[in-house]
């Protein structure tokens, strides 16, 4: 350790300086974390300074949430030793005896029940080396088709929008860099300043080259706030929104037919099928003026170059799918991919929400985006793998779906890594009876999490600072996260315990590694040749280049940052249109009459499991809140500030009230980052996208009325 004294007066001794990356959202900002120990009345008390590292996504900046990530490392409430429930209660205990506990419950219940009584539960937080490792361990080590991932309610959409339109899924087309050279930008249900709050600059930057941004929200969000013309969506009609856009972009004669005719099927039945839509009519279903939506669409059709992202507003919907490739048919009308200053991005989520859906945690997938299902991809993977392609489980389903099998006891064990179910699923009142009737629950956690609370085993891990492995940031950029700190109490890395697992079943001789950068490895192998190829990629060159795009197939390859220059990745080289008009979710009733929708707010992450452990994120939000119209609390006698109570036909939530005059007047916005009784997913609803199976999140029918003694 370091003991230079950096400040004479007060003699505080540097102990440590340690290159890291934020472990929240998908932008992957490198950063330092400098520890000071300074004498404060004869103790020796840590401090920190947290200083943005320059790279290629985020040029140095961090959010509040990274610059204050260090504190939940830090936190007292982190988990330091396993947890084994005794007489109804969680009491510490050794490794030896949580290893050989999950081991023998395992193997009994797969004995009495079969394989597949077993599931497991991912996340997209986890590095590329345990994502990949979740998937072999699953079908290698358990034998088991169930397992899924919290990336299903992510990005599974947009993902599997991509992959049929394009042929291939990744965030963005196009590298950060060419957002100042589009013209015209649309942002859909994507709340970057407050998601993704360093990319913020590439949009000003742009704003100062002229371009003309357009943002399709329900609310006035921050992200509006920059925006040259805001169209309010109503919840739910995204899809007939692009529609509308593309007739206006149509009738104007602004399609690209080079391009649709060199480039692209299908257009043909669009054109025919868009003659019956009446543009009125979609205008008033979705709640914005005709006015505004031929102004968005001219001013996307004339501009020479232009780019289209999406985020969850418009994906976690149960016509999500469809609804990204409405949009999808204006990006090929007009011709605007595959060139400078163009393209398509879905903002990526998850720190590793773009790796963590390519390795093989999905119900159908195999590492490096090859299927579960296809023939040649099972037997390649699992020649690598060194087994007989006959024991690859087959498919199994989404992550709400599994919680459903739990329900009904057709899955009796779940082992969940890097998710907070019980908060984060929609319709959480059946997930948290399912999770409860399991005959047995290991949770693998940094938190004794609202999950984990449930569990019958919880496996303390290490955190972001403490561990290495590699993680794709929402370019495809795949990034080293070096370790920078000595795993502290009992805590071990994920794959470790995976590895301790797999050899207590008898498997340890297919789960032989030394290190995360063996893992990473064996997966460069298994997903080279796959859409999602990280052959080319190592750790050298991740430290000597500051990340490798994907696909990247040669170690001498420079791997992608512009996407179809040429050809699409579809075997013809063409990218498809959609045919097929979708009127989108429109559910409410008299005794439902409110649409409530969710998202996220600034200083919180997801179910909020690390950004609580962080006073000084705490203390910025401390409680859940639902944002309504002036009107809409005027006509339910609702106060500022007062508690209130928001029902759906699933479940209800209580929240105090925060009225604003930046929200539709029929929506509700609430946070996703409580549990308990300020669950925003009491109220959710189960429905999913028949394609994606993505939940439909972002809709269900609500009412509201204040909490109030009479
Ligand atoms: N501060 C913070 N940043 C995060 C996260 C976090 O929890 N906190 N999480 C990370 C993760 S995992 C993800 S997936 C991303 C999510 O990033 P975003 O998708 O940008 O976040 P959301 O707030 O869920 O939704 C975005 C916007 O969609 C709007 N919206 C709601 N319904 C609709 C609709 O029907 N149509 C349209 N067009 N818009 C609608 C909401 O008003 C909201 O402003 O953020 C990442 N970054
Ligand atoms: N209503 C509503 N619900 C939503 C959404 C929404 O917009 N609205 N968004 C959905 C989306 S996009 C997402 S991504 C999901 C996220 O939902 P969750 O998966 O529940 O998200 P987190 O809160 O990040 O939970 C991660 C848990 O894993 C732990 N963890 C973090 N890193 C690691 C690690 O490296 N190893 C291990 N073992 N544990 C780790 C954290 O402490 C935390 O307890 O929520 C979904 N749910
Ligand atoms: S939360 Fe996202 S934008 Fe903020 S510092 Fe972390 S990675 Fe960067
Ligand atoms: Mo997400």
């Amino acid at each position: 350790m370091m003991m230079d004294a950096v400040n004479t007066e007060q003699a505080k001794s540097r102990l440590y300086v340690k290159e890291t990356q934020c472990p929240y959202c998908s932008v992957q900002c490198k950063m330092s974390v400098e520890e000071l120990a300074a004498p404060v009345a004869g103790q020796k008390v840590a401090e920190y300074t947290v200083q943005g590292v320059p790279n290629k996504a985020s040029q140095g900046r961090l959010c509040v949430k990274g610059m204050n990530a260090h504190q939940q490392v830090f936190s007292s409430e982190r988990l330091m030793y396993p947890l084994i429930r005794r007489q109804g209660e969680l009491e510490p205990c050794s490794w030896d005896e949580a290893i050989q506990t999950i081991a023998d419950r395992l193997q009994q219940l797969q004995t009495t029940y079969g394989s597949d009584a077993v599931g497991v539960y991912g996340g997209g937080s986890l590095t590329n080396e345990t994502a990949y490792l979740l998937g072999k361990f699953t079908r290698v080590a358990l034998g088991s088709k169930y397992i899924d991932y919290n990336g299903r309610f992510c990005m599974s959409a947009a993902a599997s929008a991509g992959s049929k339109v394009f042929g291939m899924d990744r965030g963005l087309t196009f590298p950060l860099s060419d957002i100042p050279k589009a013209t015209c930008i649309i942002l859909a249900g994507t709340n970057v300043a407050e998601c993704q709050p360093t990319l913020l600059p590439y949009f000003n930057e742009a704003k100062e080259n002229g371009t003309f941004i357009i943002v399709i929200d329900p609310r006035k969000t921050a992200t509006a706030a920059i925006a040259d013309l805001h169209l309010q969506v109503k919840p739910g009609k995204d899809a007939l929104l692009a529609d509308a856009m593309l007739k206006v972009i149509m009738a104007a004669g602004l399609a690209d037919s080079s391009f649709i005719q060199k480039r692209t099927t299908g257009y043909e039945q669009l054109v025919q099928e868009m003659e019956s839509l009446n543009l009125e009519q979609a205008a008033k279903a979705c709640g914005v003026e005709l006015d505004l939506i031929r102004q968005a669409a001219l001013a996307y059709g004339e501009a020479h170059t232009g780019m289209i992202m999406t985020a969850r507003g418009v994906e976690q919907q149960t016509d999500g799918h469809m609804a990204v490739r409405h949009f999808l048919n204006l990006v090929l009308a007009t011709g605007k991919i595959g060139r400078t200053g163009c393209g398509y991005g879905a903002i990526t989520g998850q720190g590793n929400g773009q790796g963590g859906r390519e390795h093989g945690q999905k119900a159908d997938q195999l590492p490096g985006y090859r299927s579960i299902e296809n023939e040649e991809d099972r037997a390649y993977v699992a020649s690598v793998w060194g087994i007989d392609p006959a024991l690859l489980p087959g498919k199994g389903v989404s992550a709400y779906e599994m919680m459903e099998r739990i329900h009904e006891q057709e899955i009796r064990a779940l082992l969940v890594m890097g998710s907070n179910p019980v908060v984060s699923n929609p319709n959480v009142r059946l997930v948290e009876e399912g999770l409860r009737k399991l005959d047995f629950l290991v949770v693998a956690d940094m938190f004794l999490s609202e999950t984990a609370r449930l569990a019958d085993l919880v496996l303390p891990v290490t955190a972001y600072m403490e561990n290495e492995g590699t993680l794709t940031n929402l370019e495809g950029r795949v990034l080293l996260r070096e370790q920078g700190r000595p795993a502290p109490g009992e805590t071990l890395d994920d794959w470790d315990i995976l590895c301790r697992i797999a050899e207590k079943l008898g498997k340890g001789s297919l789960f032989q590694y030394g290190k995360a950068e063996d893992i990473f490895n064996e997966l460069r192998i298994a997903s080279r040749g796959g859409v999602a190829d990280y052959y080319g990629i190592t750790y050298e060159r991740l430290r000597n280049e500051q990340g490798v795009y994907w696909p990247c197939r040669s170690v001498d390859e420079q791997g992608e940052g512009m996407l179809f220059h040429e050809r699409f990745a579809h075997v013809d080289g063409k990218a498809t249109f959609t045919p097929g008009a979708s009127q989108g979710w429109d559910d409410v009733s008299e005794a439902f009459p409110l649409i409530l929708t969710n998202g996220r707010i600034l200083a919180h992450y997801l179910t909020g499991v690390q950004t609580r452990r962080s006073p000084a994120l705490a203390a910025r939000e401390l409680e859940n809140y639902v944002e309504l119209h002036p009107s809409t609390a005027a006509r339910h006698r609702i106060r500022d500030g007062e508690w209130v109570e928001v029902q759906s036909a699933y479940g209800s939530f209580t929240v105090r009230s925060r009225i604003k005059a930046s929200i539709r007047e029929d929506t509700l916005f609430v946070p996703m980052h409580w549990g308990g009784i300020q669950n925003v997913n009491r109220a959710t609803r189960p429905d999913l996208d028949p394609f994606c199976r993505m939940p439909g999140f972002k809709t269900a029918a609500v009412k509201i009325q204040p909490l109030r003694l009479v």
